[in-house]
């Protein structure tokens, strides 16, 4: 049992995943999933909800993240140029996002809040400036908003 979890544990780590999606970084910002006018928040049919974000140097799209509390989250995200890291302070909430790929995360945010949302992959000289902000609101909050707007975002 220890060697299977071993041998499973190491093939994990040194396989690539097995469902990668890739997307091009040179083409984000014209169309398909990642255009400026797609991302941020959506909810879905199922009642979950869905942010996009991207990462480039020096930034995040959207700024600021808004989320609903108690609600299953799904981000998707990725970098339009160099290796970035999408962490949400306080939170589980940590992955690196590669240029060429979809990075995909779930979370849950039980209390709202804001939280801080640094880059915490050093991407070059601005790195050190690079930071957004996830702010979670009371979900009943978020219905009102999401009901007079396709995408959500908290940047003023
Ligand atoms: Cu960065």
């Amino acid at each position: 049992m220890t060697g299977m979890a071993a041998y499973a544990g190491v093939h994990q780590a040194t396989m690539p995943q097995a469902r990668v999606e890739t997307v091009d970084p040179t083409t984000l910002h014209l169309g398909g999933e990642f255009v400026e006018s797609n991302l941020g928040s959506a909810i879905e049919p199922d009642g979950s909800v869905t942010v996009r974000a991207i990462g480039q140097q020096y930034s995040f799209t959207p700024q600021c993240i808004l989320v609903p509390a108690n609600t299953p989250i799904k981000i998707r995200a990725t970098s339009a140029d160099v290796v970035h890291g999408l962490l949400i302070q306080q939170t589980n909430v940590n992955a690196m996002l590669v240029p060429g790929y979809v990075s995909v995360l779930t979370a849950s945010f039980t209390q709202p809040g804001e939280h801080l949302m640094p880059c915490q992959e050093f991407c070059s000289v601005g790195h050190e400036g690079m930071w957004g902000r996830v702010k979670i609101i009371p979900k009943e909050d978020f219905l009102a908003i999401a009901a007079t707007q396709r995408r959500l975002s908290c940047v003023e």
